[in-house]
């Protein structure tokens, strides 16, 4: 593969970050059409590449140097970062700014007949959730001890399908919770979207393209503000 000259930017493909990562770029003056069944969009007017992935794998591509840029929720990455500083991947990379999109927080919820004290209520029991690093994190520093059942989706039925006592998932409005007969006990995370860079020495071309996006980028958050 060779090195490419132009700056590679690694966004959502669809989901709830994609929108809003298209939008970020087009008020930056960054012109592209999206082709849904393509991987790659190319900018017309500066030399850049977007690359249109899974949120998964964005922390990965930046931290292997794979892309240049990327944009993703701070639970993505951090759940990553763990995950890579375990199995020793590399796992660097700069956050440049956190964005004004993408906020939601990570939360242990149980059902509403669980009577519940504080988080040592949880110990000896079973959670269910996709973030097990961010969990097992959360409960060392609390030192209890709990079980795992991680599931990629549907983690807010868990309690009711017998498979879990309590859930650790992404809540924004909490309606999600209370259509499962959940409540929220404990915040354990506060996530936004952010823009992060691969540690990976940049070219002084590209190096200065980045330096002028997030200037830009500086600028339309703080309009908004
Ligand atoms: O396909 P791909 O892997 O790319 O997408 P995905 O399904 O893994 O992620 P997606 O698009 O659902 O979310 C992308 C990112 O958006 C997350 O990693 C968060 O950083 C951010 N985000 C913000 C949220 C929410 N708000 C959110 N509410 N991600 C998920 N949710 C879900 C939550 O899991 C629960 O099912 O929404 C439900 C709760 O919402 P409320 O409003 O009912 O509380
Ligand atoms: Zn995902």
């Amino acid at each position: 593969m060779s090195e490419s000259n132009r700056l590679r930017i690694a966004i959502q493909k669809s989901g709830r970050l994609s929108k809003e990562s298209q939008k970020l770029l087009k008020s930056c003056g960054v012109k592209f059409n999206v082709n849904e069944q393509r991987l790659i969009a190319h900018s017309d007017n500066m030399p850049i590449d977007l690359l249109r992935v899974r949120d998964d794998d964005i922390p990965g591509l930046v931290m292997d140097g794979v892309v240049d840029l990327g944009i993703i929720g701070e639970n993505v990455l951090e759940e990553e970062q763990i995950e890579r500083q375990a199995i020793g991947k590399p796992a660097e990379c700069l956050k440049l700014r956190e964005l004004d999109f993408g906020a939601c927080r990570l939360s242990l919820a149980v059902p509403t007949e669980f009577s519940y004290q504080d988080a040592t209520s949880l110990e000896g029991l079973r959670i269910a959730t996709s973030y097990p690093n961010l969990l097992r994190r959360y409960m060392q520093e609390k030192g209890i001890n709990y079980r795992d059942c991680m599931l990629k989706g549907s983690v807010e039925v868990a309690p009711r399908a017998g498979l879990a006592d309590g859930i650790c998932d992404l809540v924004s409005t909490g309606a999600t919770l209370e259509a499962n007969g959940l409540y929220e006990t404990e915040v354990i995370y506060q996530s936004m979207a952010c823009i992060i860079q691969s540690t990976q020495e940049q070219t002084p071309d590209k190096q200065a393209l980045i330096n002028k996006i997030l200037s830009r980028i500086n600028g339309v958050v703080r309009a908004k503000e």
